[in-house]
């Protein structure tokens, strides 16, 4: 086989379309029974994608993305989990698919130059080129908290929700985590449940979604120029094609300013981060929109010491994920939804009738743990990932992941990640990075196979150079101001860099145009290993 594909997500489907393309066998293989990555495992109560349906979507095939029609501005997730089936089934991708198998070893043998997979089934999958599409929120995460096995009721993680409908009717619903996925869950689970406590570490800044049914105007808007917008979108920092103000948040008067973020707030959504240019680079810039969101908080929900908990205080707005929610804060004014502020209360322990706190216990019948990811390199080092001389991806990374480009890590000859640690994926729309970094790859083994070439992998010193260059890049932004799953900062242990690339998708783009452009600069090329022999 010339390739094998870890995961069937947006990524690895996409992956699969492009390597036929180029006459290439291929296989996916993916642990769970279905297509459909994130959006298959997280089908947590108001699951929500928080880019725009219209943008959240394939550009890659005209007619499937005229063909498609969203319900909503944004999609929730049974439509993106529909939306990735009809890619599959359209472009005939399940009959590369093995279905229900994990990868637990994937190892580089130098003399044949083949990746050798081993499944926790005992399988051994040969292939010449391996191409990890393991996603950046796939590895969840669950507390270290005592006693959490001792908890007598159902427990559940949002990142990893039953397939089975889940009724919490009449129950006593616990929540722990206050990220996007507790933010979107909180007002669906607060309508069922008899009670809901939210069990809360660290407030965060949410915008309202202002989520409506898809209109046909808007819809024609985007579909009559689809080509034309998505090419723009793709020069964009984030990558999503939204009103960007070009101007500082500090040369507007006062009233200048919170007009422009009281438009943003009622229009809703993630576009609100770019209602001045220097949000994410200036701390007195960021304070007046910190200040705005506060201020929101305390205006919709009514109990002063609530309203209170609930404002985020330690980071800067946009430095955590911003989230984007439907009816979020308004939940607080219900009687039977508690906020239980953690950092007045710690956690001492799950006890088998419920969560126990500094102040005493909260009994309940179930546990919503909404506690996040070991993100962007959970999943590859979930798997012992071994590459020439058996170095481990594990010890090359022991101070933190380095690859070049996020795409190619030294010492890992034909081993390719789709957004990786490096590249924008996290910080973008990450369809716009799936698809840019299919196609480089793409690129890259056509000119692999162009110059006759076996083998092709990162350069040392590139791949130091780059890890440099992304680190200085972060460090001029506000973003290492917060502890952050980007800093690694929630996996106890993990060391702490800034994962993502911050330059944005456009200019990230640009340098990986330059690189191919001149000749892959950065990676070496190496003949057959039998030739090289002879
Ligand atoms: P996040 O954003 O990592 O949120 C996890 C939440 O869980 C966060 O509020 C954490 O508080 C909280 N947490 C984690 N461990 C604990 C313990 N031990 N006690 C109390 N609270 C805890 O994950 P999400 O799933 O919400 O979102 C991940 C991304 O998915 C999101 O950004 C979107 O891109 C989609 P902390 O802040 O660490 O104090």
């Amino acid at each position: 086989m010339d390739a094998v594909i870890v995961g069937a997500g947006f990524a690895g489907l996409y992956m699969l379309h492009r390597l036929r393309g180029l006459g290439m066998t291929a296989t996916i293989l993916e642990a769970a029974d279905d297509v459909g990555g994130t959006w298959y495992w997280n089908r947590y109560p108001g699951a929500r994608c928080d880019v725009e349906s219209m943008q959240y979507s394939f550009s890659f095939d005209e007619a499937l993305q005229q063909e498609w029609r969203w319900s909503e501005r944004f999609a929730a997730q049974p439509e993106i989990l529909r939306y990735a089936r009809h890619v599959a089934d359209r472009f005939d991708l399940r009959r590369d698919i093995r279905f229900n198998t994990r990868v637990e070893r994937a190892a580089f043998d130098e003399a044949a130059s083949l990746w050798r997979l081993r499944t926790t089934a005992g399988e051994e999958i040969t292939a010449r080129h391996c191409i990890m599409a393991t996603g950046c929120l796939s590895a969840a995460r669950l507390p270290d908290i005592p006693g959490r096995e001792t908890f007598r009721g159902a427990t559940y993680h949002t990142g990893r929700w039953p397939h089975e409908p889940v009724d919490f009717t009449g129950l006593r619903v616990g929540i722990v985590g206050t990220g996007s996925s507790a933010i979107q869950a909180i007002p669906v689970i607060a309508e069922q449940a008899a009670h809901l406590t939210v069990f809360q570490r660290t407030p965060n800044f949410s915008i309202p979604s202002r989520n409506r049914a898809m209109d046909d105007e808007y819809e024609g808007s985007w579909k009559s120029r689809y080509a034309e917008r998505r090419r723009h979108a793709r020069t964009l920092r984030t990558g999503i094609d939204y009103p960007l103000n070009p101007l500082s948040a500090l040369e507007v008067d006062a009233d200048a300013r919170e007009g422009e973020y009281a438009t943003r707030w009622q229009k809703g959504g993630t576009a609100f981060m770019a209602a001045f240019s220097d949000l994410l680079t200036n701390q007195a810039a960021n304070d007046t929109a910190a200040d705005f969101v506060r201020r929101q908080i305390r205006a919709i929900v009514k109990n002063p010491a609530t309203a209170e908990a609930l404002c985020p205080t330690n980071h800067p707005i946009g430095t955590k994920r911003i989230c984007v929610d439907t009816g979020y804060y308004e939940t607080f004014n219900r009687p039977d939804v508690t906020l239980v502020d953690l950092r007045r209360t710690p956690i001492e322990a799950i006890t088998p009738e419920g969560i126990r706190t500094s102040a005493g216990e909260h009994a309940l019948d179930a546990i919503v743990f909404a506690t996040g990811f070991d993100a962007m390199t959970g999943a590859l080092l979930g798997m012992e990932i071994a590459g020439r001389g058996g170095e481990t991806l594990a010890r090359h990374w022991a101070a933190g992941p380095v690859a070049y480009l996020g795409l190619m890590a030294a010492g890992f000859p034909n081993m390719f990640m789709i957004t990786g640690p490096g590249s924008p994926s996290v910080l973008s729309n990450m369809m716009v990075s799936i698809e840019q970094h299919v196609d480089l790859v793409t690129d890259l083994l056509a000119h692999l196979r162009d110059r006759g070439a076996a083998t092709v992998e990162a350069d040392a010193a590139a791949e130091e150079g780059w890890v440099r260059h992304a680190n200085e890049v972060a460090h001029r932004t506000l973003y290492p101001r917060a502890n952050s799953w980007y800093m690694g900062v929630n996996i106890p242990g993990k060391p702490q860099v800034f994962m993502p690339y911050i330059g944005g998708v456009g200019t990230y783009r640009e340098i990986c145009d330059g690189i191919a452009a001149r000749g892959w600069e950065g990676f070496r090329f190496a003949p057959e290993a039998s030739r090289a022999a002879a």
